[in-house]
C-alpha cells in the first residue's frame, strides 16, 4: 500500500471509495442566493479575546490567497481526485482570528443552517482551505459560490459549501450530518462513515 501522502499516477483512495472525473452537485436543500452586500465571513465563538471578527466580501477577497491540491471523498463512496483548489487557507483566518487556548473545536455554519464539525487541528492542516476557485474556474453557485470549506483529509460532508461562519467551541458538537448518523470524525483513511463505528 502506498502512502495517501505521495502524489502521482499511483494515487492511492480511502477503502471502499471509487475516483470520478464528472463533478456531481450534491447537498441538503436549496441553493442560496448570493447578495454580496449582506455577505460576511465571521468568526466568533471562543476567541482569543472574546470578541467576534468579520470580512465583508470585498475585505475577504483582500487576504492572502493559496492554491493547495485536495481530492474530495464523498461518503456515498465517489471520490472527485487532481482538484486543486484556490482561496484562503483556513490557517490564514485562525492566524488572523486566532482560537482562545481553550478551544478545542470548531463548528463551520454556511447558509440555511447546514454545520460541520471539526478539531481546531483540522482547520490547521495543510490542505484546508476556504475555496472560492476549482482548478482555476470561480466555483459555481451549485458547488458552493462564493465560498466553501475543503477538508481533503475528511469525508466531503465536513466541507460546507456556502460558509459564512466559523465558531469556536471549548467542547465538541455534532454538525448536521454528525447529528444524522455519520460519524463524528468522518477520516476517510479509517472508513469513519457512521456514528454507529464511534467507541
Ligand atoms: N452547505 C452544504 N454544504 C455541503 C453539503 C450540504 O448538503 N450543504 N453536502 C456536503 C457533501 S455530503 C458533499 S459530498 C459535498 C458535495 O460537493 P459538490 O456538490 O460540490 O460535489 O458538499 C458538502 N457540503
Ligand atoms: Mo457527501
Amino acid at each position: 500500500m502506498g502512502s495517501h501522502e505521495s502524489p502521482g499516477e499511483a494515487e492511492q483512495l480511502p477503502p471502499g471509495q471509487r475516483a470520478q472525473t464528472q463533478w456531481p452537485v450534491l447537498h441538503y436543500g436549496p441553493v442560496p442566493r448570493f447578495k454580496p452586500e449582506r455577505w460576511d465571513l465571521q468568526v466568533y465563538g471562543a476567541t482569543v479575546d472574546g470578541t467576534k471578527q468579520s470580512w465583508d466580501y470585498g475585505e475577504f477577497h483582500a487576504l492572502p490567497t493559496a492554491e493547495v491540491s485536495g481530492d474530495m471523498h464523498c461518503v456515498t463512496k465517489f471520490s472527485l481526485v487532481g482538484n486543486s483548489w484556490s482561496g484562503v487557507l483556513a490557517r490564514t483566518i485562525l492566524e488572523l482570528a486566532p482560537p482562545a487556548p481553550e478551544a478545542t473545536h470548531a463548528m463551520i455554519w454556511a447558509e440555511y443552517g447546514y454545520s460541520a464539525n471539526l478539531r481546531i487541528e483540522d482547520l490547521a492542516a495543510d490542505a484546508t482551505i476556504l475555496a472560492t476557485h476549482r482548478g482555476g474556474v470561480e466555483l459555481t453557485p451549485d458547488h458552493g459560490f462564493p465560498l466553501r470549506l475543503v477538508v481533503p483529509h475528511l469525508y466531503a460532508w465536513k466541507g460546507p459549501k456556502w460558509v459564512r461562519a466559523i465558531e469556536y467551541l471549548t467542547a465538541d458538537r455534532r454538525g448536521f450530518w454528525e447529528e444524522r448518523g455519520y460519524h463524528n470524525t468522518g477520516d476517510p483513511w479509517h472508513e469513519q462513515r457512521y456514528s454507529y463505528q464511534e467507541d
